[in-house]
C-alpha cells in the first residue's frame, strides 16, 4: 500500500483508480451461455452444472428434505446470529415502507402515488470460496417485505451436488422456498428467460462474478431489472490521530479479504499516523486464512495523508466510495459534508462488517464510483411507484383551459379535443 502525501485533486483520479474490467472478452464467454440457457432450458442448466460446477445434477430445485435438513447442519450460535441478524434488518427496511400519498392540487384534480411490489424477483448468491449467506438476508427481507409475488434464489452447487446449509436455511428463514442450483452466467439467464425450473423474472438482484456481473448488464438488454451495476467490493476510511490504528487496519483489511481486485483507501492527517496502520495491516494480515487474497487487494490500495480536511472531503466525494468509515474528533460535522457514498460507518466502534452482517443497514452496495448516482439496495428496490389521478367535471373544467392551450402550443390538436369534446359536453349539458 503507497503513501500518497497531499494529491493534487488533478491527480486523484488516476492515483485511486480502480482495477480495471475486461469486459470484452466476459462477454465472448457469457453470450454463448445465454444463448443456450434461451435456448435449451433446464437441459443447458444441467450441462453447465456438470461442465462448470463438476457436478451431474439429478434435480435443479432444491428440495423440501433437503431444505429441512439444513437447519441440523449448521451450530446454534450461528442459527441465533442469523435471526438477530435478521431482525434487524426487517426492522431498519419495515420501517421503509411508506403511506399511500394523496394530492388534490385542484379542486376537483386529485393525485395518487402507491408502491407496488415488483412481482417477480429473482436473486443471485455465489457460492465458492465464501458462501454469503447474509446476502440471503439482504436481498430476501425486502423482497418479502415488499410482498414481491415470486421469488426465486438461484446458486451454485458443490461437487456433491448441494448448496451450502446456511444458505438454505437462511432461505427457508426468511420464506424462500423455490431455490435452484444453478450459478453463473447460466442461472442468470435462466431468470432472464425463464425455463422450465426458473421463472422468467423481472428485475434481478446479488453480487456475482466478473461473469456473473456481464450476465446481468446482458439482461438489461431483454427487459429484466438489475439492481445496479456492479464492481469488485471497496472501503474508503477517513480518520484523524484519534482513532484506533489497529481497528482501522482491521477495517481495511476486512474489505480487502473480499477479492483480488478488491480496492481499500485510507484518508488521514499524518503520515505518522499512516505508517501506524501499515504496520499494524503487516501484523494482522500473517492471521488472516485469505492473506494471499487481501495481500493482492492492497497492491491496488493507498493511503493517502491529507492535511487540510477540506481536501479531504473533496476527494472523498470525488471518489465517492461504496463504504466509508469515518472516525474523527468532529465525524458528525464531516459526515454532513458527505454527498457521494454507499453506506455510511460513523465512530471508532462501528466497523463495516455491521453493516455487512447485523445492524440493519443493506450490504448491497453501489461499488466502481455508482455512489455517485445509485443508492445501495432497500425497500424500494423492490418496488415502482404507480400514480393515479381522478379529475371531476369541475376539476376539468378548472384545468381544461391549460392543457388545450399547452396542446395546442405543441401543435398537437389530438390531446387538445380531448379536453375540448368534454367542456363541450359540459356546457351543453348544464343542469
Ligand atoms: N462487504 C460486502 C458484503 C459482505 N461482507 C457479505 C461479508 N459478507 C459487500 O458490500
Ligand atoms: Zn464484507
Amino acid at each position: 500500500m503507497k503513501i500518497l502525501k497531499n494529491p493534487a485533486p488533478e491527480t486523484w483520479s488516476k492515483k485511486l483508480a480502480r482495477p480495471v474490467q475486461k469486459s470484452k472478452q466476459i462477454n465472448k464467454i457469457v453470450k454463448p451461455i445465454l444463448r443456450k440457457v434461451r435456448r435449451n432450458g433446464d437441459k443447458s442448466l444441467l450441462k453447465f452444472a456438470l461442465e462448470y460446477d463438476h457436478v451431474q445434477l439429478e434435480e435443479l430445485l432444491v428440495s423440501e428434505a433437503e431444505i429441512n435438513a439444513s437447519k441440523a447442519k449448521l451450530s446454534p450460535e450461528l442459527i441465533d446470529a442469523i435471526q438477530v441478524a435478521k431482525k434487524n434488518i426487517e426492522r431498519f427496511h419495515k420501517a421503509q415502507v411508506s403511506e399511500e400519498l394523496v394530492e388534490e392540487v385542484m379542486p376537483g384534480v386529485i393525485c395518487r402515488r402507491k408502491s407496488m411490489p415488483i412481482q417477480k424477483v429473482g436473486l443471485y448468491i455465489p457460492g465458492g470460496t465464501a458462501p454469503l449467506f447474509s446476502t440471503v438476508l439482504m436481498l430476501g427481507i425486502p423482497a418479502v417485505i415488499a410482498g414481491c409475488k415470486e421469488i426465486v434464489l438461484c446458486s451454485p452447487p458443490d461437487r456433491d451436488g448441494n448448496i451450502h446449509p446456511a444458505i438454505l436455511f437462511t432461505a427457508n428463514l426468511v420464506g424462500i422456498t423455490k431455490i435452484v442450483k444453478a450459478g453463473g452466467a447460466q442461472a442468470i439467464a435462466a431468470m432472464t428467460f425463464g425455463t422450465e425450473t426458473v421463472p422468467k423474472v423481472d428485475k434481478i438482484f446479488g453480487p456475482g462474478n466478473q461473469y456473473v456481473t456481464a450476465a446481468k448488464q446482458l439482461a438489461t438488454g431483454f427487459g429484466v431489472a438489475i439492481d445496479m451495476p456492479a464492481g469488485p467490493s471497496e472501503v474508503l476510511v477517513y480518520v484523524d490521530d484519534t482513532a484506533n490504528p489497529a481497528f482501522v487496519a482491521a477495517d481495511l483489511l476486512s474489505q480487502a479479504e473480499h477479492g483480488v481486485d478488491s480496492q481499500v483507501v485510507l484518508v488521514c492527517k499524518s503520515k505518522k499516523f499512516a505508517k501506524q496502520v501499515l504496520s499494524e495491516i503487516e501484523e494482522q494480515v500473517e492471521e488472516l486464512p485469505r492473506k494471499d487474497i487481501a495481500l493482492k487487494a492492497l497492491k491496488n490500495s493507498v493511503a493517502v495523508v491529507m492535511e487540510d480536511q477540506e481536501q479531504a472531503i473533496a476527494l472523498i466525494n470525488d471518489y465517492a466510495p461504496e463504504h466509508l468509515i469515518i472516525a474523527l474528533e468532529n465525524e458528525d460535522e464531516v459526515v454532513n459534508e458527505i454527498v457521494n457514498a454507499g453506506s455510511v460507518f460513523i465512530g471508532d466502534f462501528t466497523p463495516e462488517s455491521a453493516g455487512d452482517y447485523a445492524s440493519g443497514t443493506n450490504h448491497t452496495l453501489p461499488t466502481y464510483g455508482y455512489a455517485r448516482s445509485y443508492s445501495g439496495v432497500s425497500l424500494d428496490s423492490f418496488i415502482k411507484k404507480i400514480t393515479y389521478q381522478k379529475i371531476t367535471a369541475k376539476g376539468i373544467q378548472s384545468l381544461g383551459p391549460t392543457i388545450e392551450v399547452m396542446a395546442a402550443n405543441e401543435l398537437l390538436d389530438a390531446h387538445k379535443n380531448a379536453v375540448s369534446i368534454r367542456l363541450n359536453y359540459l356546457k351543453n349539458n348544464k343542469k
